[in-house]
């Protein structure tokens, strides 16, 4: 209605729940459709190097029900954690929501981690199941996971997992009573890093749908008719949230891509698929523009009507390279994994600035706060807060209510992001960097302490210090800064052991891409914390 504030109650209507009281994300995303006509519609296609096939929303349900079956028959009840290892298939959808629908909390892991990153996040909430691909098997070792009950494979044999999730469903019933839960019940939980201390549990709840579904509709612009394409693997949120959640709220088709990225491969998919909405980031964006115009002139665009931009600042070049190759604006999207959902945007409808992430959606309220909490006028850079709360907004850090609270220094009134900003008259966000120390690389986020941490688990590390050096490609690549105990001599060999041991424990993204040896690092007097403010500064100042 014109003139009247929008309130997200508006939007309730729209689900079951709203009707029977009985919530569950998945019976939003799947059941609903196939109940109002849409079982035949495509939900899933799976486009890789030699695959090409669908699912249709009754497919999809069915293949969820038969799912669920097999978890509630291995014990899975509501409220348990389902941790999903998987690479970018249906299989990792189905699995999500699956888990989902049986009451439990997902937590998707980016196929790249490693066996630390994977033990160190099923260990925090003692998670007892996990739904892994075989060939990640190694990377998971069950010995230092005490909780974990139970492993589930997608290979037709078992293995070395407990039990074949796939073999197992062709014997289950297509049909499931779904397990209802509350608005405020758990959905999913992400790990994600802070610039201190180990990454934490972002917990979710199902009212979440509220917000995705909207954001859905406003933000990707989705109508019926909609292929749409989220290039995010479900590890990261944005997979999760804008790959597999929204798209499926709003009954649209949505294109899975397996494998890695290449720009023949992705301008395949958009051309096979006939892609209309294509979500994805700066770094891929700045990739495809670097493969040149001699590559994308072989392929058929003509399907694209929308394109999205989150994780990393959206440079102006690449909006413009958008309009110059492809005929249409890259659309900057701002949000978090402990938002929930986009919070600010280029909506499709409204004037872009380029350098602006655009302005806050509808019933979301932005402020720039200075060091002590008070708002600050137009032009005048400080912290970019939200006025609390959102339906999206995360329900707690696992296990780490500090944690939770210190998002609201200045009180309950308003959620401080950790970027920095400032507003234009008009209400423009513009991104200025982080208050923390936290590393941006290609859009994945990375937490220092973890980096510096496993780098003093090598023998040859006396003090580490982790940060994000600016690159033109990647905005940021980690860079990390050593001393070497006595007895270890400087040399590439060495150097690339160090850069190694921390890729094969952790992830490739958070393995320094550069590692300079000094005598000290710089650190505080008081605490001896290292400076990373010190070490950034120096790599800025050299590069001019
Ligand atoms: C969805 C997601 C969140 C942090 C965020 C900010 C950075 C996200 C951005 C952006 C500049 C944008 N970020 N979107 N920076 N422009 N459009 O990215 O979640 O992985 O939790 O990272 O990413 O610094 O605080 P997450």
């Amino acid at each position: 209605m014109e003139g009247e504030p929008f309130s997200w109650e508006r939007v309730h209507p729209i689900f079951s729940w709203y009707q029977t009281g009985k919530v569950n994300m998945t019976y939003e995303a799947v059941d609903r459709h196939v109940l109002n006509g849409k079982g035949e519609k495509t939900a899933l296609h799976y486009i890789s190097e030699t695959e090409n096939w669908s699912l249709t929303y009754r497919e999809l349900q069915q293949e969820v029900n038969r799912w669920s079956h097999v978890l509630t028959a291995s014990g899975v009840k509501k409220g348990d954690f389902v941790f999903v290892f998987l690479p970018k298939h249906p299989h990792c959808y189905i699995a999500m929501l699956a888990a989902i629908n049986v009451g439990a909390v997902v937590g998707p892991l980016f196929e790249a981690f490693m066996e630390e990153a994977v033990r160190d996040r099923i260990n925090d909430c003692e998670g007892e199941f996990l739904i892994a691909d075989s060939s990640f098997l190694s990377r998971v070792h069950r010995e230092e996971i005490p909780s974990l009950k139970t492993v589930f494979t997608t290979d037709k044999e078992a293995g070395e997992a407990d039990i074949s999730i796939t073999k197992e469903a062709e014997k289950a019933d297509d049909e499931f009573e779904t397990v209802w839960v509350d608005l405020e019940d758990g959905l999913n939980i992400h790990y994600t890093s802070g610039s201190t201390g180990k990454p934490k549990g972002i917990i979710h709840a199902h009212r979440n749908m509220i917000q995705q579904y909207q954001t859905g509709r406003w933000v990707l612009d989705l109508k019926d008719d909609d292929v749409y394409w989220c290039t995010a693997h479900p590890g990261w949120v944005t997979g999760t949230v804008y790959g597999v959640f929204a798209p499926l709220l709003n009954g649209v088709t949505t294109v899975i891509h397996g494998g890695r990225f290449s720009a023949e491969a992705w301008y395949q998919v958009l051309e096979k698929a006939q892609v209309t909405v294509w979500y994805s980031a700066p770094t891929a964006f700045r990739m495809l523009k670097a493969s040149g115009d001699k590559t994308l002139e072989k392929y058929d665009l003509s399907s694209l009507r929308h394109i999205l931009s989150v994780g990393e600042p959206l440079n102006p070049e690449v909006i413009h390279w958008g309009v110059e190759a492809l005929n249409l604006r890259i659309h900057d999207t701002w949000w978090m994994t402990e938002t929930g959902a986009q919070l600010v945007a280029n909506l499709p409808t409204r004037p872009i600035k380029p350098g602006s992430m655009g302005r806050p959606i509808p019933g979301i309220e932005v402020a720039v706060l200075d060091e002590g909490g008070e708002e600050l006028p137009p032009f005048e850079t400080g912290h970019l807060a939200i006025r609390a709360s959102w339906p999206s907004i995360m329900k707690e850090v696992w296990k780490n209510e500090q944690k939770f609270n210190s998002y609201f220094p200045y009180g309950e009134e308003w959620y401080i992001a950790g970027d920095l900003a400032y507003l234009d008259e008009e209400g423009y966000v513009f991104f200025q960097g982080r208050s923390d120390d936290m590393i941006n690389s290609a859009g994945e986020r990375i937490g220092p302490f973890e980096v510096e941490s496993k780098l003093l688990e090598h023998p040859a590390v006396k003090e580490a210090g982790v940060i994000g050096k600016p690159d033109s490609v990647r905005g940021e690549i980690v860079k990390a800064f050593i001393a070497l105990n006595t007895g270890y001599k400087e040399g590439e060999e060495l150097l690339e052991e160090i850069r190694l041991f921390v890729r094969g424990r952790l992830a490739a993204h958070s393995a320094p891409r550069e590692i300079e040896v000094i005598q000290e690092l710089p650190k505080t007097q008081i605490s001896g914390k290292v400076l990373r403010r010190e070490l950034k500064k120096g790599e800025i100042d050299q590069a001019g």
